[in-house]
């Protein structure tokens, strides 16, 4: 009979058992989200990263049907250069494990295997969230569903901006997803340093952002996650009037291709990697990378109080 039980990297397990600071990282980012050869390069920066703010980071993925909490090089290059690989949300979890096959997680999936295995903060670029057409497509990422009942902090530059971000922001209040902006009032839009909706919450460091942890657990009331939207800079974002243009474009190509449900996602971000000649791809890493070091810093918080 094949075991099904989650299996933990070396490093990652004695951290976890250690109370040793942990950020939880996603594999369809890599697997799906970045263009080849840069997915592997950049997949290990972000690990890089995340170890020099002072965390142990623990990329998540299916690798032969076993779900892998702290991928090793060798599992990370099979995801970033491997067709074929499938783009897993929650529900496709067991599925994928009893068909053995390999797969990324999404920031959903990533959430969900993150908290069952006892890790609070996670880095990622942008979430996903509700699609343009949603209101006759009802195309919603299942990312927010998910944070609505994971205990879990999610570092992003807000949701990807082909997306509906006010109706997303609708939606992460009805399900009862905490939002935070990172020393900012205002929500990020990924690409865009100001995606254009105010915030009703801000906190200035990685201690308030643990201490904010800290109390949904001491209060054990609200069980659900918590949204650390962390802007980008606004002379790193990317030029407006280009966005606006590729975003157009995109959406555009997005209907005569007939492209719906979980291609949506791949198939925008990599037209904008294509249309901007690489200039939506550097922006994107840097967001990858300012979000990892900023959730390595709210786990070693988070780890200081527990000490
Ligand atoms: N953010 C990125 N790149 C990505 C994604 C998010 O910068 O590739 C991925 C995440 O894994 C996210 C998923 O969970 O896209 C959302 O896809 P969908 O809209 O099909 O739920
Ligand atoms: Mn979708």
């Amino acid at each position: 009979m094949n075991d099904f039980r989650i299996s933990y990297g070396p490093e990652v397990a004695e951290a976890l058992r250690d109370g040793l600071p942990v950020v939880a990282l996603e594999s369809t980012i890599v697997s799906h989200g970045l263009p080849r050869p840069e997915n592997l390069r950049v997949a290990r920066e972000i690990e890089q990263t995340v170890r020099d703010a002072g965390a142990v980071p623990a990329t998540i993925g299916m690798i032969s049907g076993r779900l892998v909490v702290g991928l090793d090089d060798a599992q990370l290059t099979r995801l970033a250069t491997v067709d074929g690989v499938t783009k897993l949300s929650v529900r496709d979890l067991a599925l994928s494990a009893a068909t053995g096959a390999d797969g990324a997680t999404t920031v959903a999936a990533t959430s969900a295997v993150a908290a069952a295995a006892g890790i609070g903060v996670f880095a990622t670029g942008g979430l996903g969230g509700v699609h343009r057409e949603a209101a006759h497509t009802f195309d919603e990422s299942a990312d927010l569903g998910t944070l609505a009942q994971t205990p879990i902090a999610v570092v992003c530059a807000g949701v990807k901006s082909i997306l509906d971000v006010g109706a997303t922001l609708e939606r992460l209040e009805t399900l009862g997803v905490a939002v935070v902006g990172y020393r900012t009032r205002r929500f990020p839009g990924f690409y865009l340093t100001d995606a254009g909706f105010d915030l009703d919450w801000s906190v200035d460091s990685p201690e308030q952002v643990a201490a904010v942890l800290a109390a949904r657990d001491e209060h054990a009331v609200h069980t659900g996650g918590l949204l650390v939207a962390n802007p980008l800079p606004v002379e790193e974002q990317l030029d407006p009037e280009l966005h606006d243009r590729t975003l157009a474009d995109g959406l555009a190509l997005l209907e005569r291709d007939g492209i719906t449900g979980k291609a949506v996602t791949p198939y925008l971000l990599s037209y904008f990697h294509s249309a901007t000649e690489g200039a939506s791809l550097a922006v994107n890493v840097r967001i990858i990378l300012r979000n990892a070091d900023l959730a390595a810093r709210i786990a070693a918080a988070a780890a200081a109080r527990r000490t």
